[in-house]
């Protein structure tokens, strides 16, 4: 089974500034810590991480055939991005939504997702063990589905 992790616009920030929301852990750590959990599940992983809508809409499409199943924090762009639902609904490939903040919690702008009417699950306010916890739930469900 392989699965990617998609990471949005200023993630790769993470751990240097505003670690009263998003924590202190880097966006290397957590993908040295899904490498981890990968290898405990017999998966593969890949990941991206890119500031540019368009290069996502690029790594979602390259998907096609390739992923069975993706995890996405889209940063900023989950809020307003149909293009990014468009590409994740055309490759029709499971994924799970992960946000470190509870959005829902914030400010209003980003109480909405464009992609979570997609989805199979939704996870927020975890930091950065959304991850693992996204991960371990769509491997579940991926091999449930046989
Ligand atoms: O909570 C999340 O995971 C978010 O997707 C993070 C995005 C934000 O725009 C979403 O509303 C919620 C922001 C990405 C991280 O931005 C940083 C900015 C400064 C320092 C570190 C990270």
């Amino acid at each position: 089974m392989k699965l990617a992790v998609l990471n949005g616009p200023n993630l790769n920030l993470l751990g240097t500034r505003e670690p009263e929301i998003y924590g202190t852990t880097t966006l290397a750590d957590i993908e040295s810590r899904l490498h981890v959990v990968a290898r405990e599940l017999g998966i593969e992983l890949a990941f991206v991480q890119t500031n540019h809508e368009g290069a996502l809409v690029d790594a979602i499409q390259g998907l096609r055939g390739t992923a069975d199943g993706v995890i996405i924090n889209a940063g900023a762009y989950s809020h307003t991005s149909l293009a990014i639902r468009d590409a994740l609904s055309a490759v029709a490939i499971p994924y799970v939504e992960v946000h470190l903040s509870n959005i829902f919690a914030r400010e209003p702008e980003r109480r909405h997702s464009a992609l979570a009417s997609g989805a199979t699950a939704v996870l927020c306010g975890f930091g950065a063990y959304g991850y693992e916890l996204a991960l371990r739930g769509i491997v579940a469900r991926l091999a449930n589905r046989g």
